[in-house]
């Protein structure tokens, strides 16, 4: 609403300005002697150094935005392969800002030093091989160089060697919730449909695999620190990604196959949490919570609850009403702890078994699947619209 009224407000500005510079036009009727409509010396004179405050215009904007918006970056990299996707995004940047900074310096001092002059002429020539020759070999040098320097990082980053030893995990994508689930003692992931969820195995693993007897399904991922992980994703719906931002990774989750990334994590949660960049920036977020919760109570609501840092695993890909809400906490835990942690999780034909064994009347939906009814109603009403 607010904006609504800056637009209007602003608009009406620009009306009174232009109905005033019309007054004023008025009142030069018999004074001015030079009401021609062709640009003289002083109008191009004018122009010419205005040319020079757009581009003062553009550089201030520029540090200015540095300065303040620079400090939200997402900062040190969480993996092993992390440092080379931002050295590529860094030599990216630095090739724009050098292209932009001196080509815009010589596209307006061209537009100042060649303005109108009564006493020139202009120059007129057909085409010249010599400066076509330079202006597209040089950008084609500069892009055939980031585009083989990108390829070259991106099958460094993709390359999961065989021999190497991995923790395989599998990211099942559902509108609008992620679970995950482990291969366990085998580390081989049992086979798995869409066709055999039911109840409690809700990402559908086949109960009748051999590998399928220790898989264990849980809705927080717990990694090991130093340990490469090798992400096997699989969607039941529509089209999803999953984007771990930290660990820079992302990769499409396809209905009807599987994709995969691999990383290694480098910071457990804790020592991420503890770095100096992220300590300031959590205490910068619960500075302007806390403002916002003076605000909120003296409404009458809720104080906001302090902030703490954790991995998040996002959906990068708009699927459906409740996208910007499908996530999952990653925790990167020692070696040690996340051993601690997986050994007292039940498998899921564990808890088929708990579950089949229950009475009638006790066996209702468990977990996440009260929220997939929920979240099915919204995909019908979508769908239905
Ligand atoms: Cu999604």
């Amino acid at each position: 609403m607010t904006s609504l009224l800056v637009i209007i407000v602003l608009g009406l500005l620009a009306i009174a300005l232009w109905q005033l510079t019309k007054i004023f036009d008025l009142t030069q009727v018999g004074v001015a002697n030079d009401d021609s409509q062709v640009a003289n010396d002083k109008d191009n004179n004018v122009q010419g150094y205005l040319m020079f405050g757009f581009l003062a215009f553009i550089y201030i904007f520029t540090i200015y935005g540095l300065f303040k918006w620079g400090p939200l970056v997402l900062h040190t990299p969480a993996s092993e392969h992390g440092p080379e996707v931002d050295s590529l995004m860094n030599i990216t940047w630095l090739v724009i800002f050098f292209v932009q900074g001196f080509t815009q310096v010589l596209l307006h001092y061209f537009a100042f030093q060649y303005r109108g002059k009564k006493e020139n002429k202009a120059l007129y020539f057909s085409d010249s091989n010599k400066l076509e020759i330079i202006w597209s070999a040089i950008p084609a040098v500069v892009l055939a160089v980031l585009i083989l320097y990108g390829l070259y990082a991106w099958n460094d980053i993709m390359f999961i060697d065989k021999d190497e030893e991995t923790i395989e995990i599998e990211l099942y994508a559902q509108q609008f919730n992620w679970k995950a689930r482990y291969s366990g003692t085998d580390n081989v992931l049992g086979k798995a449909n869409v066709r055999y969820i039911e109840g409690v195995n809700a990402v559908g693993v086949d109960l009748s695999d051999p590998n399928a007897q220790d898989d264990i399904v849980v809705t927080e991922l717990h990694i090991p620190k130093g340990k490469k992980i090798h992400f096997k994703m699989r969607s039941q719906d529509v089209l999803h990604s999953a984007y771990m931002p930290h660990f820079r990774a992302q990769m499409n989750v396809v209905p009807g196959m599987v994709t995969e990334f691999a990383y290694t994590p480098t910071y457990t949660s804790d020592e991420y949490r503890n770095l100096t960049f992220m300590v300031e920036k959590v205490a910068n977020i619960n500075k302007i919570r806390a403002e916002k919760s003076i605000e909120l109570v003296a409404n009458g609501q809720t104080a906001l609850d302090p902030y703490t840092f954790d991995y998040l695993l996002l959906c990068n890909k708009i699927c459906g009403a409740s996208h910007y809400n499908m996530q999952m906490k990653i925790v990167v835990d020692t070696p040690e702890d996340y051993k601690k942690w997986l050994s007292d999780k039940p498998t899921v034909s564990q808890e088929v078994k708990v579950a089949t064994t229950k009475p009638a009347d006790d066996s209702k939906p468990m977990g996440n699947d009260s929220t997939m009814v929920k979240d099915s109603k919204i995909v019908a009403q979508v769908t239905t619209k």
